[in-house]
């Protein structure tokens, strides 16, 4: 039995009050108000369940624990239709035609994946029907059905007509094949690979749900610095087991591809994308996969990338790295991912142009099943960056959105941030490629440039920790990136809605607080972590904690004073036409709008510019007291954070909020740290007093210098 299903049945029992969240949001809590109570057992009377697919197997037995669990009661189905149904469950070709009348329309509009739930009258009696074109939209409809009930939502006149507007959904995992996880904050890799083919953990099948309850339909499994091993017959037996598990889910297996797999493994003496023996490895390769994984997703790629291999090594360039890859998945419908996160200590130009001059000559000569991932901004998702430039200049490729759910740059797993306001931030950004207008969201979701293949994948913040993602919160953002992935014109504030009421409570005296409190928790750690657009100031390596005087790593863009570049003048990054001209990436209006500081928004200031100590901010302060304040911000904001959690005490379990007010306390903690590391080390080129309203420091600046974390979580040791 795994870890996590003996927590599930022995929670009550051996382990008391131990909150392992392990449900996630999939809790299904009892109903206890009468009156929806009636209303949800009248609809679950009979219920007519067309069930003749693994797909559809899964549906209904998330509807039987979901509905049961709600209603308290065993629940059953029937699988032959008649009048007397309050429930109808069945794909298009399943449905009476006097059902089929109704939601005809409907089921035009919403392609494969898409579901119609409705209240639809017959003989004057209401029948509530999920339907849907394929089996794996039941799934989705059933649900979203079960959201709607946990959100305590009135069925009578539902009608929610929905389809996935990005059609690869997808989760990173950067899990290494010995289970450590490259920036993973909770705990080791979930794939267990020693005893994967046999071994199927029951944790595969409830992180197969989860995803699937928020419209997840890719997973890669491994570290984008890859292991070429993974390819190796051995293992893809074990990738097999993994997507047949995945598969009653609708979710598809990619893996990651390290291009120099054919010397590695395939013991040739090139990875050359020319050469033909080259060329022949990988097309045998795909073939081997796709006997074993019929519906084998394909492969993401890191190439000439931080160290790893690539085209580049012969001579060669991304065009010809993809499509070789391209080709040889092409004849079974497999796609390429390849990274676009590129920058080379070789290249003196700024780190956050290098992507985009490297990427956008390429745009249009990719072949068709290759899609370019590309980092939400240009530098390395920090708190807040602005949109990479690259979204707004290659019309011609599909462009997918890569974001980072695991906390690498915002605290780890002990920091609750929500994030989904981060991607809204992105999504709705303005390229202005085609005018006004022409959002981020519009050139991922393919409707500007009229693309149907599109994608987004986050980073995944999952491990082995029974809450799946260390700070229960964190399951929030796991939540949001795939429900923005369906849908990236989703409201921050509706995603935290969904969430809390599903996950915890839906009493108002807990919903409300907590709402605004998720809500203003991203603003909180840009203001205590790097205000004002400053940038990758985080310790190096390991990215815990403030380093921005480290300035001696070899690579000068591995330096936090490369990005700050404090000096006796001022701080912040010049990147306009007298400095790095990084603007010029930056479609008009919006170059001109952010190469003068009066109009660049001020979130980006030091982003953009390098100004002196005593510039004006549009609040009246000068920046050094500006910076100051904005740190002591973001402090007293996770101060509040903890005075709205403390009130919560009465809706949760107690150890519920003993678990999340132990974690804001190291938040606060580590709020105050950054503050007083940035501002003493700023300080000792600003030679300013520290204004009024800002704590002074207990700690000197030689103190926080002296800070070494050889064990911090996420990353092997460094010894050095
Ligand atoms: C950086 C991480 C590094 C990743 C890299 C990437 O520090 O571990 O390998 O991104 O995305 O943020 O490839």
């Amino acid at each position: 039995m795994t870890i996590g299903v003996m927590i599930l049945c022995c929670t009550s029992q051996t382990f008391g009050q131990v909150p392992s969240g392990y449900d996630l949001w999939l809790g299904y809590g009892k109903i206890e108000n009468v009156e929806l109570l009636r209303q949800y057992e009248q609809a679950a009377t009979s219920i007519y369940f067309q069930n003749n697919s693994e797909i559809l197997e899964a549906a209904q037995k998330e509807l039987k624990r979901g509905l049961g669990s709600m209603l308290d009661r065993a629940v059953d189905f029937t699988d032959s239709f008649s009048t007397a149904n309050s429930m109808v469950i069945a794909k298009k070709a399943g449905l009476d035609k006097a059902i089929m009348k109704s939601v005809a329309a409907d089921l035009d509009r919403i392609g494969k994946e898409g579901f119609v739930i409705k209240s639809v009258q017959l003989k004057d009696k209401d029948i509530l029907v999920i339907s849907a074109n394929e089996d794996i939209g039941i799934l989705y409809g059933v649900f979203r059905l079960l959201r709607f009930m946990q959100g305590h939502k009135t069925l009578s006149s539902i009608s929610l007509v929905d389809a996935p507007k990005i059609a690869i959904r997808m989760l990173n995992h950067w899990d290494n094949l010995d289970r450590t996880v490259e920036h993973g904050y909770a705990g080791f890799s979930l794939w267990n690979w020693q005893k994967l083919p046999e071994y199927i953990d029951r944790r595969y099948i409830d992180y197969a749900r989860a995803n699937a309850s928020i419209g997840i339909n890719a997973v890669s499994l491994t570290n984008v610095n890859a292991n070429a091993l993974i390819l190796t017959p051995m293992y893809l037996e074990k990738v097999r087991a993994l997507a047949e598990a995945f598969r009653p889910y609708g979710i598809k297996v990619y893996l990651t591809a390290r291009f120099s797999a054919p010397i590695e493994i395939g013991g040739l003496r090139s990875a050359d994308p020319l050469n033909a023996e080259v060329q022949q490895w990988w097309n045998d390769k795909a073939e081997e996969i796709y006997a074993q994984i019929p519906d084998f997703g394909g492969f993401l790629v890191k190439a000439n990338s931080e160290g790893q291999p690539g085209p580049q090594n012969y001579g060669r360039n991304h065009v010809d790295g993809a499509n070789m890859m391209a080709r040889a998945l092409q004849p079974f419908d497999g796609k390429v991912i390849w990274r676009a996160f590129v920058y080379s200590e070789h290249d003196a130009d700024d780190r956050a142009k290098q992507a985009y001059s490297e990427f956008v000559p390429y745009d249009g000569q990719f072949m068709e099943n290759v899609l370019v991932q590309t980092k939400n901004g240009a530098i390395d998702f920090q708190p807040r960056e602005p949109f990479h430039p690259m979204f707004g200049a290659m019309p011609n490729t599909p462009l997918m959105m890569e974001f980072q759910i695991t906390q690498e740059y915002l605290g780890f797993s002990t920091h609750l941030v929500f994030l989904p306001k981060l991607f809204e931030e992105v999504l709705d950004a303005d390229t202005y490629l085609k005018g006004k207008g022409s959002t981020v969201a519009k050139v991922i979701d393919g409707s500007l440039h009229d693309k149907k293949m599109t994608g987004m994948a986050g980073v995944a913040n999952i491990g082995t920790d029974l809450n799946w993602t260390g700070h229960p919160f964190a399951q929030a953002n796991w939540y949001g990136f795939g429900r923005l992935a369906w849908d990236p014109y989703l409201s921050s504030e509706t995603i935290a809605d969904e969430w809390i009421r599903a996950t915890f409570s839906n009493d108002p005296k807990f919903v409300g607080p907590v709402r605004k409190m998720l809500l203003t928790s991203r603003e909180a750690v840009v203001n205590y972590m790097n205000p004002l657009g400053l940038h990758h100031i985080f310790d190096t390596g390991h990215h815990y904690g403030p380093g921005p005087w480290v300035s001696e790593l070899s690579r000068p863009e591995w330096n936090p004073t490369y990005y700050h570049k404090a000096d006796e003048y001022g701080i912040g990054f010049d990147r306009t036409p007298t400095g790095s001209n990084a603007t010029e990436q930056y479609a008009e209006p919006l170059r001109s709008m952010l190469n003068d500081p009066k109009t660049c928004p001020e979130e980006y200031l030091l982003w953009f510019h390098h100004l002196p100590w005593d510039y004006t901010l549009r609040n009246g302060h000068t920046l050094w007291d500006g910076i100051a304040l904005k740190y002591q911000e973001g402090v007293d904001q996770v101060q509040d954070m903890r005075t709205t959690w403390k009130n919560m005490e009465p809706y949760i379990s107690k150890a519920q909020h003993e678990e999340v007010w132990m974690l804001l306390e190291i938040q606060l903690k580590e709020a105050r740290w950054w503050r007083d590391a940035c501002l003493l080390y700023f300080q000792t080129y600003s030679k300013k007093e520290l204004p009024e309203g800002v704590e002074k420091p207990t700690r000197t600046l030689e103190y926080f210098k002296s800070l070494k974390f050889l064990f911090a979580p996420g990353i092997r040791p460094r010894w050095d």
